[in-house]
């Protein structure tokens, strides 16, 4: 079937909105019609050339929800009519990892999923006859697409597809990084570095879970108003405190009480590999847990000195916030419908598939939180 999709033809140059093939779901598979798309800087860092797996040409996107359209031979969990969104995680319930209860990283397809193509080895995406690759095994910038029924999440029929989509990605990654990767506790004491789409979600998670004091870093005084708006208690611009960054958030968190200073927890939002030096270190000794949610580029590297994880300080990474997409969704999607979280106002920018590239413009001048494309 013809399909309208945004094609990343190289790195570096703009989307290339055309129309393209798309072969139907096969055993397995579903057929989901994307309703509505957010657009994640991981999007623009695999755009950009940075990502080592990044694979041209390719549908990317990574942040939907939409319908399900047709299923494949064999698929029991979802059925026409239902509204799902699409999972980079997927979660089969089968392999050791899922059976393991100690992770949310999937392993059944991630090896496929990487290489762009569907679980079979081969790819549904065509344009003019020459093949495209998926993206994240989702490719949610195209009205169609096809996926793994264990990647898709189901979801219920009331929610606004524009608004839950991001659900797919940003708000399960920052509020997850809270509740599942760190498992922040009430009255806690934390700082976030990057207030863009997925930092802001860091602080509504840190808000939902009753911490004390939360630190907003950004190099951007635009987002200092954000962060209040979601429960922000300090904002701190690295280029404007006029000494260093770490000893100063230290002094920050220190009481009459506890003259050492330094936060519960931190969270690296940026993807930048010294900000995440800086997260780590500005922890409490003894115990402070550094999150790495950002992804950096290819031939990044992170650095300490050990002395600083010898005197307890805790590293740690999080993907899609530690959510197993098709049991934490559906929930995070209730959350949302109760008015538990937000999500409106974060969505700054919507627009037709036509403009998508205009989303990458707002995102490189610190314009937007979220933008969203409908279809
Ligand atoms: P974004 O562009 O919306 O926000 C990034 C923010 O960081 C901006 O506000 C920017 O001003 C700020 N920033 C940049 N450099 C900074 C610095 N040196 N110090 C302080 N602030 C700085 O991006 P986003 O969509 O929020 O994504 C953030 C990061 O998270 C990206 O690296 C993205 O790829 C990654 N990500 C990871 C996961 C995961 O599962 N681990 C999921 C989604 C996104
Ligand atoms: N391809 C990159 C890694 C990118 C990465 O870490 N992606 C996150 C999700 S970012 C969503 O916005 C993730 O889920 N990682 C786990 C995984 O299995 O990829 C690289 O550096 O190679
Ligand atoms: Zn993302």
């Amino acid at each position: 079937m013809d399909v309208r999709a945004a094609v990343a033809i190289a790195a570096g140059k703009p989307l290339e909105v055309t129309t393209v093939q798309l072969e139907g779901p096969k055993a397995g598979e579903v057929l989901v019609e994307i309703k509505a798309t957010g657009i994640c800087h991981t999007d623009e860092f695999t755009l950009s050339g940075a990502d080592p797996e990044g694979l041209f040409p390719a549908i990317l996107g990574h942040e939907g929800a939409g319908i399900v359209v047709e299923t494949g031979a064999g698929v029991t969990s979802v059925k026409k009519g239902n509204h799902v969104i699409p999972l980079y995680t997927p979660e089969c319930r089968q392999c050791p990892s899922c059976l393991s209860r100690k992770t949310n990283l999937c392993t059944a397809i991630r090896a496929t999923q990487g290489q762009g193509v569907m679980p079979d080895g081969t790819s549904r995406f065509s344009m003019g006859g020459k093949k495209l690759h998926h993206y994240m095994g989702t490719s949610t910038f195209a009205n169609f697409t096809v996926l793994p029924e264990i990647a898709v999440a189901k979801i219920r029929a009331d929610a606004p597809f524009d608004k839950v989509c991001y659900i797919g990605c940003g708000v399960t990654t920052g509020i997850g990084a809270v509740i599942n990767t760190a498992n922040v506790h009430p009255g806690a004491k934390a700082i976030v570095f990057g207030l863009g789409g997925i930092g802001l979600n860091v602080i509504q998670g840190l808000r939902l879970v009753g911490a004390d004091m939360i630190v907003g870093v950004d190099i951007n005084n635009d987002k200092k108003a954000w962060g209040e708006r979601f429960g922000m208690t300090h904002f701190v611009n690295p280029k404007e405190i006029g000494k260093d960054l770490v000893p100063y958030l230290v002094d920050m968190t220190k009481t009459p009480a506890d003259q050492i200073g330094g936060a519960d927890y931190t969270f690296d939002c940026t993807g930048n590999v010294q900000v995440m030096r800086q997260a780590l270190e500005c922890c409490h000794r003894g115990w402070g847990t550094s999150v790495i949610i950002g992804v950096a580029g290819a031939g990044q590297e992170i650095a300490t000195r050990p002395f600083q994880l010898v005197t307890g300080r805790v590293w740690k990474g999080s993907a899609f916030g530690g959510a197993r997409g098709r049991s934490d969704v559906p929930r995070i999607v209730d959350w949302y419908m109760d008015g538990k979280i937000e999500i409106d106002p974060m969505i700054t920018h919507v627009l037709p598939l036509a403009d998508i590239n205009k989303a990458f413009d707002l995102m490189h001048a610190g314009k937007s939180i979220r933008s969203v494309v409908t279809f």
